[in-house]
């Protein structure tokens, strides 16, 4: 049985923190030396009357000190979007992504598993269990962002519905609906957005399934009700607004490989020695600054994942 509690997800816009307000009351946390997991639970915040864990439950386990200060402003990262079922340019989504409907959601999960199913995002999500990830997100077009998303591990997910050893490979799908989606009159990409991760991948500590950032719910053009991130490949793997969940044997095709296989591999780990054959990788522009950095192997988090590839060639397999 479902048991609705009312938490952060459910205060409407106005009761919502504003960015200034976050960005405070971090600060506020950190200097008040309670960043701890569990230890902000008393920490109330005067403005909304709800404790620091109903807000944003968890804290963040990945990101170093150094990407709190970093963090992307909420304009930037629901203004500045991929999201081609609503237009390929990056100020489409903001503007046409309110047609699309999340509630009800439901998404099918099948394949090589023991619970396949028809299930609500309460259902794969446990929003007891939310935590904030601040996580780096490098753009294949070469621009990149921080941003801090509330999500769970993917494997929390995926372990609700037991993949059996046959399941090699995990698929995702985006929904498909041209009244709610307009992009999709056009042709760009064949409907509907596809991707993919190898089991391991998808089952390692840093993947997450978001619902939320910046302490609420996603909005729609970053892929409400819920999407993909995967911090150590390029953003185009963050399938959005996921309506399906596949178990297979063999490395599914996907949306990017379709379309420009020489361009776009299945692995889309962040490299700054393998260009795109267009274009340079080894430098980035974090939006919001002026210059370019270079960019990082795995964009910075091989040490936690680098180990998943020992022994491939990523130049072959990128
Ligand atoms: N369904 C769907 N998912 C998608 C895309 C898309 O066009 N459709 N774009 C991808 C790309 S290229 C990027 S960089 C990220 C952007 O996520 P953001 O807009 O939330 O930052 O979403 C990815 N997920
Ligand atoms: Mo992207």
């Amino acid at each position: 049985m479902l048991i609705k509690i009312k938490n952060s997800w459910d205060l409407n816009e106005n009761d919502v923190t504003s960015e200034a307000h976050y960005l405070s009351r971090r600060k506020f946390i950190r200097a008040a030396g309670v960043l701890g997991a569990g230890s902000a639970a008393n920490l109330m915040i005067p403005n909304l009357g709800v404790s620091q864990e109903e807000l944003m439950p968890g804290t963040n386990m990945y990101g170093g000190s150094e990407l709190r200060d970093e963090q992307n402003t909420l304009d930037i990262i629901t203004g500045y979007n991929n999201f081609y079922e609503f237009g390929t340019n990056k100020d489409d989504p903001v503007a046409n992504a309110h047609t699309l409907i999340t509630e009800p959601w439901s998404v099918t999960v099948d394949g090589h598993c023991d619970n396949p199913g028809v299930y609500s995002v309460e259902d794969l999500v446990d929003h007891s269990k939310l935590e904030e990830r601040i996580y780096r997100m490098r753009c294949v077009e070469a621009w990149s962002m921080v941003i801090p998303w509330a999500g769970v591990s993917l494997s929390e997910v995926l372990n609700k519905v037991k993949p059996n050893s046959k399941a090699k490979y995990v698929y995702f799908e985006t929904l498909v609906d041209k009244k709610q989606m307009p992009g999709q009159a056009g042709n760009v990409i064949k409907w509907p957005y596809r991707e993919g991760l190898r089991m391991d991948e998808a089952m390692h500590p840093l993947t997450i399934m978001a619902v939320g950032l910046y302490g609420r719910k996603l909005a729609n053009q970053n892929g409400a009700p819920l999407r993909l991130v995967v911090p150590w490949k390029y953003g185009f793997k963050g399938v959005k607004s996921i309506v399906k969940i596949s178990f297979v044997e063999r490395k599914p095709n996907t949306s990017w490989m379709r379309l420009a296989p020489n361009e776009y591999g299945f692995y889309a780990n962040v490299n700054p020695k393998v260009p795109h054959p267009r274009w340079s990788q080894a430098k980035e522009r974090r939006i919001g600054d002026f210059g370019r950095r270079k960019t990082l192997m795995f964009n910075g988090y091989g040490e936690q994942v680098a180990y998943l590839y020992d022994g491939m060639n990523l130049r072959r397999n990128f």
